[in-house]
């Protein structure tokens, strides 16, 4: 079973439920800005099976402009300080080591960087003398202009070495290779046949080209790609919030094929779909990757969000 310092380690794949304290996400913009919303939905999804609650105060979708580092901390500070006061396991979603000490400061478990350690080079180090786990996702540039970079000729093949670029640089920093984990960062520089190509090839995205597999987190939630694949007859894409029937499909195969952790919007039914994956394949005696689900025990291995709480 995957073990990261700090996290929930369930006998199936984690569930993080997404608290954006932003005006502009994609799928959830403006309605979590004020701090007391914001607190009460992270304790609804921990309630509602999220294993960690992952906080982030500056949108990352295309086209997105970038906030300050003042306004950023402002926004999620007191979101992490009251979640994880009640026990909630909290990772804070920043591209910024000064947010990311800040948020370690306010009570956060794990650091969830979308750039991979390339937006701010001190953030590698200050998350290796943290010694927490690191999200290392897979980025080719700031959502201004990222769906340029979209251009791939084999796209596993390509994220999958540049990730271990960024792996090796991260370890080269002083991170401890136990607490990386890797995300194929869909929808970051990626067109939907992209998205679709990583998500079917996590195997090989968690080995990064050849030996021990990394935890892999898959943040597939509500992604315009999903919107595509679910359009009208008029061609018009599903709008976000009606995708997250398909966004449970994609937890339940991306567990199923060893994901460590789903990064979701609607924790509830994907919280649901964690557990027949583990189940699933546990019956169907496949190895997993990482060997968290592989091993799994069904819906009594739940692990709730909080550290000590009756979450569920
Ligand atoms: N996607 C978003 C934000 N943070 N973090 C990780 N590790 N992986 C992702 O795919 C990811 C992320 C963008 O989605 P949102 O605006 O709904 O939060």
């Amino acid at each position: 079973m995957t073990v990261l310092e700090g996290l929930p380690a369930p006998d199936r794949c984690l569930v993080m439920g997404v608290v954006n304290v932003t005006p502009d996400s994609f799928s959830d913009g403006g309605k979590w800005l004020d701090p007391v919303a914001a607190v009460a939905h992270g304790l609804r999804l921990a309630a509602e099976g999220a294993d960690i609650i992952d906080v982030g105060g500056e949108s990352t979708r295309p086209g997105a402009q970038r906030v300050d580092e003042a306004e950023e901390l402002r926004r999620i500070s007191p979101v992490i300080s009251e979640l994880a006061a009640a026990g909630v396991v909290v990772s804070v979603d920043t591209m910024r080591a000064g947010v990311a000490e800040a948020a370690l400061g306010a009570g956060a478990r794990m650091v969830n960087d979308v750039s991979g350690g390339l937006a701010d080079p001190r953030m590698p180090g200050l998350v290796a003398e943290a010694g927490v786990p690191y999200v290392v996702t897979h980025w080719r540039g700031y959502g201004r202009d990222m769906q340029e970079r979209a251009v791939y000729d084999d796209v596993v093949r390509e994220v999958g070495a540049e990730l271990r670029q960024r792996v090796d640089a991260v370890i080269a920093a002083g991170v401890d290779p136990s607490a990386v984990i890797v995300d194929p960062g869909i929808g970051f520089a990626k067109l939907g046949g992209h998205n679709w190509a990583l998500l079917t090839s996590l195997g090989e995205i968690a080995r990064l080209g050849g030996g021990r597999p990394f935890p892999v987190l898959v943040g597939a939630s509500r992604k315009s790609f999903l919107g595509s694949l679910l359009a009208g007859a008029d061609g018009e894409p599903r709008q976000a919030a009606e995708r997250d029937g398909a966004t449970v499909a994609v937890s339940a195969l991306a567990a199923a094929a060893g994901a460590w952790c789903v990064r979701v919007h609607a924790v509830a039914a994907n919280a649901d779909a964690v557990r027949v994956a583990a189940r699933w394949t546990a019956a169907s005696g496949t190895a997993a990757l990482g060997g968290a689900a592989g091993r799994a025990s069904g819906a009594g291995a739940a692990g709730p969000a909080r550290a000590a709480g009756t979450a569920r």
